[in-house]
């Protein structure tokens, strides 16, 4: 597509969804009254986050938080997690790997304890990336098998295709390469619908106030919804969703990861990936259910790559490894010993 064009069909869409959106907000409120402005007060860490080994490091833009498991001088396993989440997305693969590997489940730029810039343009995957190749060396490895899912997959997809030597292996939760993205929403419509979101998260401030309406529904629904949500309800527990709320509510927490849409978004030319294949041999393991992505986006994804597998995992939601904890660490475990 023209890059006029798609700018406008953005533009127009954007303003699409946020009407739409400002139209069922006035029903929220309407309905919940001052219930739909308020939060309850969260100044306790909860148990769930309690117990984990934390370190922060700076790096040549920002200063990351993660928290690792496992002895140093095994080879680094790097997680990152998608929107909106954070370390504790990967807390069931932290503990399976952590006797093989160096674990590392980072807060990417923006998020939690991590650093957050402002501004969009601070924004962009490929500074994102970028953190993430100098993380790498930072931790005092020349690389890392990388595990990403969603956005943390987006910006995967990148740093495997610019910084090649720092990814031995890949494997891809449920995010398809950029290529497959453009290809999916090309050829789908439902792809498209799929991401209406995105461009109701173009417009400024409306977002933030929908993610904190009625003490965070949206990620009561995101997360655990009866279309979106985890499927497996007992990997998901009560206390699981007040560690997301407590963390969502710390000041400032909320406006840096949309900003990744707004990055992602607001370039009238995408940064360009580099047109040689994904190098590092790759495994995309793919909850069928996902409310958020279509599964040809994952089929789509193999082309872009030397030597990459699909595992679908039937029915799974789009957060795959919280919903089917067992079978996603089974699927990584055979493919890293092939
Ligand atoms: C980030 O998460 C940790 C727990 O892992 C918590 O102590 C901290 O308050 C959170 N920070 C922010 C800014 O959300
Ligand atoms: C990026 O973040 C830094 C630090 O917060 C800020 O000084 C700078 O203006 C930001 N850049 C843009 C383009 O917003
Ligand atoms: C690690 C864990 O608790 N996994 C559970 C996730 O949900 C499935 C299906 O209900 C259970 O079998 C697992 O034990």
């Amino acid at each position: 597509m023209n890059d006029y064009v798609r700018l406008a069909f953005t533009l127009a869409s954007s303003i699409f969804w946020t009407a739409v959106m400002i139209v069922w907000m006035a029903i929220q409120v309407f309905k919940h009254k001052m219930d739909f402005f308020t939060q309850k007060k969260r100044e306790r860490l909860p148990k769930v986050l309690d117990g984990w080994n934390h370190d922060s490091v700076k790096l040549s833009d920002v200063t990351l938080h993660y928290v690792h498991a496992g002895s140093t001088d095994k080879p680094l396993m790097l997680m990152v997690h998608g929107f909106p989440e954070f370390w504790y997305s990967w807390r069931y693969q932290i503990r399976h790997f952590q006797s093989k590997y160096r674990v590392v489940a980072v807060d990417l730029r923006g998020y939690n304890e991590s650093d957050k810039p402002s501004g969009i343009a601070n924004y962009s995957a490929a500074r994102i990336g970028q953190d993430l190749q100098e993380l790498v060396i930072a931790l005092g490895y020349k690389s890392c098998v990388l595990l990403a899912h969603d956005w943390g997959g987006a910006i995967a997809w990148g740093v495997a295709a610019r910084y090649p030597e720092v990814v031995d292996r890949l494997v891809i939760c449920n995010c398809p390469h950029p290529k497959g993205m453009q290809k999916a929403i090309q050829s789908d419509r439902g792809q498209l619908l799929k991401s209406w979101y995105m461009f109701f998260f173009q417009c400024p401030i409306l977002p933030e106030l929908m993610f904190k309406a009625r003490d965070f529904k949206f990620l009561d629904q995101a997360l655990r919804g009866r279309a979106a949500g985890i499927k497996n309800r007992e990997n998901f527990t009560d206390d699981d969703m007040e560690a997301w709320k407590y963390t969502f509510s710390r000041p400032g927490s909320i406006t840096p990861p949309i900003n990744y849409y707004r990055a992602a978004f607001q370039r009238l030319r995408a940064a360009t990936l580099p047109k040689a294949p994904i190098q590092a041999k790759t495994l995309i393991i793919w909850g069928t259910g996902d409310n958020f992505l279509q599964k040809a986006g994952a089929t789509y994804s193999v082309d872009y790559c030397r030597d990459a597998k699909v595992q679908f995992i039937e029915g799974a939601s789009h957060w795959v490894q919280q919903d089917e904890p067992q079978l996603v660490n089974r699927y990584i475990e055979e493919f890293l010993a092939e």
